[in-house]
């Protein structure tokens, strides 16, 4: 048995992971999960992710893994070429934080569950739809000056990372919730890089099996 991966088309989470796996030339059995009719609430599915979010990876040996930064920090440490993680301490840490401000500042804020919620609460459309822009503007407002720092290229450096892997799906949210990039220009620039590199590419919401 492969690698199988738990996923849906144009959330945000797996695309990190589908990210990571091409970055890592590893081929993978991808398994819909359809967000929109609840299926990731389903038993079925809870079995596999307690959680009842994706994605969830399915190890060679059976295991399962579950949050995408453990999954993404396992595929390093498990298929270490090319690395998602700087070599030196200082640099880990960095590309780590610029991770976590995707990871854990914005997108936690702006996920389907909590924008359902936000509609339960009686906010209309346009109400969730600032929200989510303004989670995200204040993300990338922390993220933009950090790329110009460390950024040669990518995020950190002149080549793909964890920082990469977590920002260009939430630059895809940014789009699709029309968060104009102009006041970000070192995030804008590395999202026309992201669009170029074949792993990138392929991970795409677009191009995943599940589109419509
Ligand atoms: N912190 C989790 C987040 C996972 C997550 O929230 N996934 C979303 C898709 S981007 C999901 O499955 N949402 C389903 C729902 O909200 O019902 C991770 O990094 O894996």
């Amino acid at each position: 048995m492969g690698l199988r991966l738990h996923s849906y088309w144009r959330a945000s989470a797996p695309f990190r992971v589908r990210i990571g796996l091409n970055l890592k030339g590893l081929p993978y059995d991808y398994v819909p999960v359809d967000l929109l009719t609840g299926e990731q609430s389903s038993a079925a599915y809870k079995a596999i992710n307690p959680q009842g979010l994706t994605p969830a990876l399915i190890t060679p040996d059976g295991e399962v893994l579950i949050q995408t930064l453990a999954i993404l920090e396992w595929l390093d440490e498990t298929y270490p070429e090319p690395p998602l993680l700087p070599a030196d301490a200082l640099g880990r840490a960095t590309v780590r934080a610029m991770a976590m401000v995707v990871a854990c500042d914005i997108h936690p804020l702006n996920n389907s569950r909590v924008i359902r919620e936000l509609a339960v609460r009686g906010q209309d459309e346009a109400a969730r739809d600032d929200w989510i822009r303004k989670w995200t503007a204040a993300g990338f407002d922390a993220l933009e000056p950090m790329i110009d720092r460390h950024g040669a290229g990518y995020a950190f450096g002149s080549a793909p990372t964890l920082a990469d892997c977590c920002l260009a799906p939430q630059a895809y949210v940014a789009a699709r919730f029309k968060l104009d990039l102009a006041p970000w220009p070192a995030i804008a620039g590395l999202v026309a890089r992201y669009d170029d590199h074949p792993a990138f590419a392929a991970a795409h919401p677009d191009r995943q099996p599940d589109a419509p």
